[in-house]
């Protein structure tokens, strides 16, 4: 009898530890944040593409929530990702725009940070892909020594990374604070003024390129694997990077650490660099989606997802995970590159119904592709709820009750409930940032006034620029025809007023 007693206290305390467990990876899921680089609303079939299929980014979107009013606070990386990491508009702090590849950390190793939200409570950080928020404390490094400080010294346990953007030397991953493959007896230098070493640049030796630049964009300096890039470099022969295998290297990398952390919750920071420029997909996906390299580093962006996928499954880790994905800003065809992204369109609309694009204040600048995914707790679905990535440190520190600091990350709000699919309410207002801010409330937006050109030639995009206000009601016009600036002085007024506010907060 005592033995029968003293199994079954032993059963119950197992499932009740089991219980337990089962408690923890409920209320601590895992943390995927999967960020795209310059994808745009209408680029995956999930959002309406027809000319491309996205099948794992359609199933993660189907499984889970897809918002049709995500946004990016910019419309271009570096201010983007700078509000995902702080908390704050970038436009409140100078020097938080498309940074140089030898540029300074930008991000405050001493205030609450993404990372540092789940790192206080009790999660395994990392980041893997493109960084481009600056490293070191200054422009002049030593990039052959411990670079810092980067990722290591602002919330993240483990970083592999590429400093700036893949069309930026130096043209070499970096894991926790070393550049992976260094070799000391050819030592990395890097300069964004003047020449160094003697490496062939695309201006002086067009015929080495295996992809040309376009004229005037400036990706004519050092030439890494065929490729013209921006600034120049010396050494590191080993070290650089093979265009090509840049995906899969991130992938494993990502898929390494979710192996590795299994038993603890986790947020993994993915950073692909897909669609930007230069692509160069992996040979499996040269020519597969008909629409040239851009298309092809679509479909390389949505396979990679996949294996994500199906590693979170192999590792029973698919219901204990919430992934979100998104886009920090959006699309661009030519972006520096003659890569037949614009001949080979063949009819795709990366924009999808919006107007605008990367770099413009018009609604494809920053609305973008936006889907949350966890199984089992998130209902399927769609939502309108406008939700911006800045709103996940507040909406994270809200699930994992951690307190943010007073005076830190004070413009992310928590949005939770919209993000979980609880509520069909996110943010009534959002500031967008491009050359000029706009603002949104309830469905109107309002760009302020700018004198710059309509058309960035340099890209055949229009910018949002106008020396009048504008007004657009985005819930009858999502794709900004009528300006109706004329029509309701009075809102003009409003939200010119709104944003002179928020501005001085
Ligand atoms: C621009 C580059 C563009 C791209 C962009 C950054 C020129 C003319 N164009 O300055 O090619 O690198 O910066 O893109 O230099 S982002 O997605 O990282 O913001
Ligand atoms: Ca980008």
């Amino acid at each position: 009898m005592k033995k029968i007693t003293l199994a079954f206290a032993f059963a119950v305390a197992l499932v009740g530890h089991a219980l337990a467990q089962q408690k923890t990876v409920q209320t601590k899921p895992n943390v995927i944040y999967i960020y795209a680089d310059d994808l745009g609303y209408g680029d995956l079939s999930c959002y309406g593409a027809t000319k491309l299929h996205t099948p794992n980014l359609d199933k993660l979107a189907k499984q889970g929530l897809r918002f049709t009013n995500g946004n990016a606070t910019s419309s271009t990386c570096t201010p983007s990702r700078y509000a995902l990491m702080t908390g704050q508009y970038p436009w409140r702090k100078q020097g938080t725009g498309v940074l140089p590849g030898d540029a300074a950390l930008i991000i405050p190793t001493d205030k609450m940070t993404l990372p540092k939200v789940f790192k206080q409570a009790g999660y395994a950080t990392g980041i893997v892909g493109k960084w481009h928020l600056g490293l070191g404390t200054q422009v002049a490094k030593d990039w052959n020594g411990e670079i810092k400080p980067g990722p290591n010294e602002v919330g993240f346990d483990y970083s592999f990374i590429f400093p700036a953007t893949a069309d930026r030397v130096p043209t070499v991953f970096l894991e926790n604070q070393k550049v992976l493959a260094l070799d000391l007896k050819d030592p990395i230098e890097v300069n964004y003024k003047t020449k160094v070493g003697t490496d062939p640049t695309g201006k002086e030796h067009p015929e080495l390129l295996k992809m040309k630049s376009s004229p005037g964009q400036g990706h004519d300096a050092t030439i890494v694997n065929g490729i013209g890039r921006i600034g120049f470099m010396s050494g590191g022969q080993k070290a650089r990077w093979v265009d090509e295998e840049v995906s899969t290297t991130f992938l494993t990398k990502a898929k390494n650490f979710i192996v590795e952390h299994a038993t603890k919750p986790y947020f993994l920071y993915f950073c692909l660099t897909e669609p930007h420029v230069p692509r160069m997909p992996a040979t499996m996906f040269k020519g597969k989606s008909g629409l040239g390299y851009r298309g092809d580093a679509i479909l390389q962006l949505d396979w990679t997802v996949g294996e994500i996928m199906k590693q979170l499954e192999a590792s029973g880790q698919s219901k204990s995970t919430l992934i979100i994905f998104s886009s920090d800003n959006g699309p661009v065809l030519d972006d520096g590159y003659q890569d037949e992204a614009v001949t080979q369109l063949n009819g795709h609309t990366p924009t999808g119904p919006l107007r605008g694009g990367k770099y413009s204040s018009l609604e494809a600048g920053t609305r973008v592709p936006f889907i949350v995914n966890w199984p089992g707790t998130v209902k399927p679905g769609v939502s309108s709820a406008m939700v911006c990535q800045m709103d996940l440190i507040a909406s994270f520190a809200s699930l994992l009750h951690v307190k943010i600091p007073a005076g830190e990350a004070t413009d992310s709000e928590n949005t939770l409930n919209a993000l979980l699919g609880k509520s069909d309410k996110g943010r009534t207002t959002l500031v967008k940032h491009s050359g000029s801010l706009s603002v949104v409330k309830d469905g109107w937006k309002y760009i302020s006034p700018s004198k710059g050109p309509a058309l960035d030639k340099l890209v055949d995009i229009e910018t949002g620029n106008l020396a009048t206000p504008q007004l657009y009601h985005l819930t009858e016009d999502i794709a900004e025809k009528s300006n109706l600036a004329d029509k309701y002085p009075e809102k003009v007024k409003e939200l010119a007023d709104l944003l002179e506010t928020i501005k001085k907060k």
